[in-house]
């Protein structure tokens, strides 16, 4: 483990190393949890290290780094880019930003076959390997400098990737340092995420985006940057920090009641059981990770329309071996202006609304083909 984990971070460090006290960095991230806490953490080291202040740059929907995107990086006239959890990016757009200034990319998704762009990302190494992208930027800050002041946020962002019993030396550092935040609870990210302050917070954060979507990721990114210690944002002593707590509030009501709902909607087919979730909050991915656990040799897949298409989350049961992220894509096959992407054990799909039945239908024969 130790040597998988430094041989990962080799390139970061190289690339950090290359950077000088006047460059200008911008930081690419996605939406959820784990590339926030990504982005924070890099933000932060860059800041301790040479008082950079990098542009931080949000991603599109999907976490696609498109166009508008890159017209963002441009402007931002940056020596050096980093990405950090987004799984995919162009080729196009990387063959643009080579241009203009060299790349990092710290991701834990299946590998791609980048060139030239300094790669952080443990699968290369173990295609096995789960080991979210906050843990390799904690990791990396650790190289650096003492990383008591942002083990909490690494926490929070390895927490939320349910990645966090892989990383047992982040969850000691945590203990260590804020012992309140795990209390007496075990290094198993289930019960952390239930029961113990650190998955408050990352509720709290997470509630951006559930909330408030795009603008609601930037606004959880804005706290943690601005926070000091994580009692800034538990008791919402500033503006962003207080948003959130009201985002957390709606959002705990409205999960509660999906629960519910989902005990008397939830539809069972051949080891499927499939949900829609009807909310106007961008519910889909927690309920699919707090419902997966009530699943023993089953697939679960929630959907969820959004605009113009339904995005789907897979998750499964602790007896089931399915591939989720074959499963996803087998559902999405021949389905015009799809995508789909993921790990194993988690995935998630989009597809236009219009072909929902065509993909329900592909959903059950694609677990025939993926057992
Ligand atoms: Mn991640």
């Amino acid at each position: 483990m130790a040597s998988l984990i430094e041989d990962t971070i080799k390139p970061g460090i190289q690339f950090i190393n290359g950077i000088k006290p006047r460059d200008k960095v911008a930081i690419v991230y996605g939406h959820d949890n784990d590339t926030i806490c990504s982005a924070t953490i890099i933000y932060k080291l860059l800041k301790k290290l040479h008082g950079i202040e990098s542009t931080l740059i949000v991603s599109e929907l999907n976490s696609q780094v498109t166009e508008s995107v890159l017209a963002g990086i441009r402007k931002s006239k940056s020596d050096h880019v980093i990405i950090v959890d987004i799984g995919t990016v162009g080729v196009e757009v990387l063959a643009e930003l080579r241009k203009i200034s060299d790349i990092l990319i710290i991701d834990h998704h299946m590998p791609k076959g980048y060139v030239k762009v300094a790669y952080v990302n443990p699968r290369i190494y173990d295609k096995h390997a789960y080991i979210p992208a906050t843990y390799l930027c904690y990791k990396l800050y650790e190289n650096y400098s003492d990383a008591k002041d942002v083990s909490w946020i690494a926490g929070i962002g390895t927490l939320s990737d349910m990645g966090l019993k892989n990383c047992n030396d982040l969850f000691e550092g945590v203990k260590r340092d804020y012992g309140e935040l795990v209390g007496n609870n075990r290094n198993i990210d289930e019960i952390l995420f239930d029961k113990s302050l650190l998955g408050k917070l990352a509720k709290i954060c997470d509630s951006g985006r559930v909330v408030g979507g795009i603008d609601g990721t930037v606004l959880a990114l804005t706290a943690l940057i601005k926070a000091k210690s994580y009692q800034e944002i538990l008791d919402g002593r500033f503006d962003e920090s207080r948003k959130l707590l009201e985002f957390h509030n709606l959002s705990e009501k409205e999960f509660n009641r999906l629960v519910n709902d989902f005990d008397k909607s939830r539809k069972q087919r051949k080891g499927i059981v499939v949900y829609e979730v009807k909310s106007k909050l961008n519910m889909k991915s927690p309920l699919a990770t707090f419902l997966s656990r009530k699943m023993k040799n089953d697939v679960l897949v929630i959907y969820q329309k959004s605009g113009k298409y339904v995005d789907a989350s897979f998750r499964r049961g602790g007896g089931s071996k399915v591939d989720l992220d074959e499963l996803a894509s087998k559902s999405v096959a021949g389905i015009p202006g799809s995508n789909s992407g993921g790990h194993i054990q988690a995935a998630g799909a989009r597809f236009l609304v219009k072909y929902t039945n065509s993909w329900l239908k592909n959903l059950e024969k694609g677990l025939e083909q993926v057992k």
